[in-house]
């Protein structure tokens, strides 16, 4: 199991951040996503075997938001 923490831009209420977290939880592998309005930020705990980054990144584009660099 491995956890990670992206940055997401253009989320501006409060159902912004629970349409991602709801996208990013139906995804398989995924065990458990968390999405932070304030600090605009999703913490995911996934199965890395059955899901990668890069299925997370593409997910919150699908749904209408960008993963930004953390740096
Ligand atoms: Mo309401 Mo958040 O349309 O995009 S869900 S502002």
């Amino acid at each position: 199991m491995a956890t990670t923490t992206l940055k997401i831009q253009g989320m501006t209420c409060a159902s912004c951040a629970t349409r991602i977290e709801k996208g990013l939880n139906r995804l398989q592998g995924v065990k458990k996503a968390n999405v932070n309005l304030a600090l605009e930020r999703a913490s995911i705990e996934y199965d890395e075997e059955q899901v990668s980054i890069n299925d997370f990144e593409k997910k919150i584009a699908d749904i209408g938001y960008k993963v930004i660099s953390d740096k």
